[in-house]
């Protein structure tokens, strides 16, 4: 058997409805299949990587900081590299330090019994890069049995502007991790970058169907059909919309 990691993308409260402030539709409809995943009795995950989306109140990709443009518009933008790049305005969310930004709660628990097998990928903490993908963030491990903090055990790509290789991949390889299992949130944004990654890392990598939800139905049909278009696998299609 080749050793798995579990990849758990952005279940924040900001993400899911009623009251996140960029609640993917029918989000919530992951909660069970993912607390399922969880169950020590029936699954071995070698590895187990909560991201988190964890921006500044100053982050890139809000509208708010961009007035008079409103969220969902796209404008061209230049980030911290130097790069320009059609970026899709948010409405404010996931900012650190607030409670948009954490895991759901079932999911703290589940993961709490896991012990050191979890680590969390923390990513667009730099104000100037937008940052969709697992592989961008840095990495922090789950601390103790009782709180949900966090220390800090890789450096953040965030403050140096360029990683020079993904911390995320680097701890996988560490570890001998050949295969990823993906779910999360959104399918159309850190889903699918988040499997691209880990698809152009080599790893063998399978998307769950029922495990995901997009934001807008027609990209998340894309964004499936790219994953596999590249290597990637995707099950259960058809449930996740
Ligand atoms: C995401 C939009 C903005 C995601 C993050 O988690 O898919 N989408 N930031
Ligand atoms: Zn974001």
């Amino acid at each position: 058997m080749s050793k798995t990691a579990f990849l758990i993308i952005d279940v924040q409260y900001d993400f899911l409805p009623p009251s996140g402030s960029l609640a993917v539709p029918d989000g919530e409809a992951i909660l069970p299949v993912i607390h399922d995943l969880l169950d020590q009795s029936k699954w071995d995950w070698s590895v187990i990587v909560a991201s988190q989306d964890y921006h500044p109140q100053n982050h890139i990709s809000f509208a708010s900081n961009h007035s008079p443009h409103k969220p969902f518009e796209k404008m061209t933008l230049t980030d911290a590299r130097g790069t320009s790049y059609e970026q899709a305005l948010w409405p404010d969310h996931c900012i650190q330090d607030t409670r948009g930004t954490q895991l759901e709660a079932k999911l703290v628990e589940d993961l709490k019994t896991w012990g050191d097998k979890v680590k969390l990928a923390r990513k667009g903490t730099h104000e100037k890069l937008e940052a969709y993908s697992a592989f961008e963030g840095y990495i922090t491990s789950f601390q103790t049995p009782d709180e949900p903090t966090f220390e800090q055990t890789s450096a953040d790509p965030g403050k140096t502007v360029l990683p020079k290789q993904s911390p995320l991949t680097i701890y996988l390889r560490e570890k001998g991790i050949e295969k990823v299992v993906i779910v999360g949130l959104a399918t159309d944004f850190c889903v699918l970058q988040t499997a691209l990654s880990a698809i152009s890392a080599s790893f063998d990598t399978l998307v769950l169907g029922p495990g995901i939800r997009g934001i807008s139905p027609e990209d998340t049909h894309k964004a499936m059909q790219r994953i596999e278009s590249l290597g990637g696998t995707v099950v259960d299609k058809g449930k996740e919309n």
